[in-house]
């Protein structure tokens, strides 16, 4: 008997994308993949919570301190007064304002201690069931006036098809460092829209990250998919003060509106994956993009530290 092959175990892959046509799949991995115990970082109510919603919105989580030392830490980060690693910056599509900074922990040590904590890598390893390892970070700033959309998508699609994540079982943890409320562009999720797979319309086309990260065109849902979703599941705002922690499932449908009000809208995320799900060969993308946008090889699990940020 000969062993299955990658390909043949390819031909099975249980979410397909950029296909001919679009086709909802269901969800064939868990969601909470621990057993819910005394001493874990959520409540049990929060767990299913997550379960159920495909998020999780945690308010006063960090101390006032705390919140200051991060935000004064992400200005720094967009300010230019750090030299900061090739390629890891993205601007905003027609001009030159910080969309994104990839990278955190590598160029912060407060946000490598960020990282870390219980708080944030305690949770995901819980709701993982695994140790994690980061897999991608970055600074979002959606600056006021200019700052643009994010449309309609789930994570886990573009990492399956583009980076070679074989299954759902990563989590974003989104920390805001400004007020995000209903007027300067907040995340936007489908509660309940984690169940379902969207498999999207359309090859991958060569370095699709060079337009992605400013407009993602491909990987995203039709009008026709993304109103059935939303139908079904209605639509969630994740507003909340400075210093509000949101989690969300590597598959839940989000997006969020541009922001043409003075106020800017910047949270950092951490996108939290589990050491037994590491990265293969993109299941549908002619390469793999750069590892500024998605942790390659093997990367070590995180040793989870419980104290004060400041
Ligand atoms: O490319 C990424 O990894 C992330 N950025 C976008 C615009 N869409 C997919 C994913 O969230
Ligand atoms: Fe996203």
């Amino acid at each position: 008997m000969t062993a299955i092959s990658e390909e043949q175990d390819r031909s099975r892959d249980p979410y397909p994308s950029r296909l001919p046509e679009e086709r909802f799949l269901p969800r064939k991995d868990k969601i909470v993949w621990s057993q819910w115990r005394p001493d874990a970082p959520l409540t049990a109510q929060q767990a299913d919570r997550f379960d159920r919603d495909g998020f999780l919105i945690l308010n006063d989580v960090f101390s006032a301190a705390e919140v200051e030392a991060l935000k004064a830490e992400s200005a720094a980060l967009r300010g230019g007064e750090r030299p900061l690693m090739e390629g890891s910056v993205i601007t905003e599509p027609g001009s030159d304002e910080v969309r994104t900074v990839f990278k955190l922990p590598e160029q912060s040590p407060l946000f490598d201690r960020l990282a870390r904590d219980r708080r944030l890598a305690g949770i995901a390893s819980f709701l993982l069931g695994d140790d994690v390892y980061v897999h991608q970070s970055r600074l979002n700033y959606k600056p006021g006036f200019t700052g643009k959309e994010f449309y309609w998508h789930s994570d886990f699609e573009t990492w399956h098809a583009e980076d070679g994540m074989p299954r759902m079982r990563a989590v974003s943890a989104s920390l805001l460092l400004t007020d995000n409320d209903a007027l300067n562009g907040p995340l936007m999720l489908m509660p309940g829209s984690h169940k379902h797979f969207v498999a999207c319309v359309g090859a991958t086309p060569q370095d699709n990250h060079k337009s992605s990260l400013k407009k993602q065109e491909v990987g995203v849902p039709s009008h026709a998919a993304l109103a059935r979703l939303a139908e079904a599941h209605g639509i969630t705002a994740a507003t909340g003060k400075a210093g509000t922690l949101v989690f969300f499932d590597c598959n839940t449908m989000h997006g969020s509106n541009g922001n043409i009000t003075p106020f800017s809208r910047s949270n950092a995320f951490f996108v939290f994956n589990a050491v037994s799900n590491r990265l293969e060969e993109p299941f549908a993308a002619p390469k793999a993009r750069p590892d500024f946008l998605a942790e390659r090889g093997k990367p070590a699990a995180i040793e989870i530290a419980n104290g004060k940020l400041a």
